[in-house]
């Protein structure tokens, strides 16, 4: 368990600095607020895993009916400060209006801290799954914004951010499945591994090389795309609406 930890504290070290490399020269506020945004995943991240690997954030719980699990409940802690840094980076890059950005990421907080509760709660287990499908109602409010609200956005940018938001996306919507189905399956829902020490570490690893592709995968691909500072990107408005005099 603890090696899927160390392992990600040494990414998300290297992907810090190298993003803050990436990103020296950019001028454009736009592509910095996203680059700000981006490099936040992995120093959140960072964090995150060490507060797991230091024992701060881990937990055991003691389930009535079910008995103990190991809970790493520092893992959807962190993720409600990381996770609303992607959907601002994607929101930012395809333009997004502000109220849809703004439910995307209440929505998205909600979903992390509902699914704190599914993981600390310990009278029932049925009330721990009462929890992850309120969680996974607010998910479903991300999804459809993923799906339904910015490819549009998307759609009325230059060619390249289309192509770009439809592989984010993509990525984004299949990875962010894999994080419930871990968790219904893994020690802490319907624990098919079972509950040991073995199992705790096949959770951790899942987790973590979920992680890899939703946060240091995305990054790359979205930094790699903004250091040139693209025109399409960078003849917006702040606002997220278009310039009436250069459209
Ligand atoms: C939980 C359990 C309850 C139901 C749902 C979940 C979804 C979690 C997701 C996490 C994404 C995390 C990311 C982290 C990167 O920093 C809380 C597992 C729906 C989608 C992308």
């Amino acid at each position: 368990m603890s090696s899927s930890l160390w392992f990600m504290i040494a990414l998300m070290g290297i992907a810090t600095v190298l993003f803050v490399y990436m990103g020296r020269g950019v001028e454009d506020p736009r592509v910095r607020t996203i680059f700000v945004a981006t490099i936040g995943i992995p120093a959140v991240s960072l964090a995150s895993y060490f507060g797991l690997a230091s024992g701060l954030t881990i937990g055991v719980v003691d389930i009535a009916g079910r008995g103990e699990v190991v809970a790493m409940w520092g893992r959807y802690l962190t993720w409600t400060f990381s996770t609303p840094l992607i959907l601002l980076a994607l929101g930012l890059l395809v333009g997004s209006d502000r109220p849809t950005l703004f439910a995307a990421i209440a929505f998205d907080i909600g979903m992390c801290v509902t699914g704190l509760a599914a993981a600390l709660t310990r009278q029932a287990v049925w009330m721990r799954w009462v929890w992850f499908g309120i969680s996974s109602a607010f998910f479903l409010v991300v999804v459809y914004v993923l799906l339904v609200e910015w490819p549009r956005d998307a759609a009325v940018q230059g060619d390249d951010v289309e192509s770009l938001f439809g592989l984010l996306r993509t990525l984004t919507v299949v990875l962010w499945f894999g994080y419930p189905i871990v968790w219904a399956l893994g020690t802490e829902g319907l624990a098919v591994v079972g509950t040991g020490v073995g199992a705790t570490a096949i959770t951790s690893w899942a987790y973590s090389l979920l992680d890899v592709g939703a946060k240091f995968v995305f990054a790359v691909l979205l930094l790699r795309f903004l250091a040139d500072e693209p025109a399409s990107v960078t003849r917006r408005q702040p606002t997220g609406a278009q310039s009436p005099t250069e459209d």
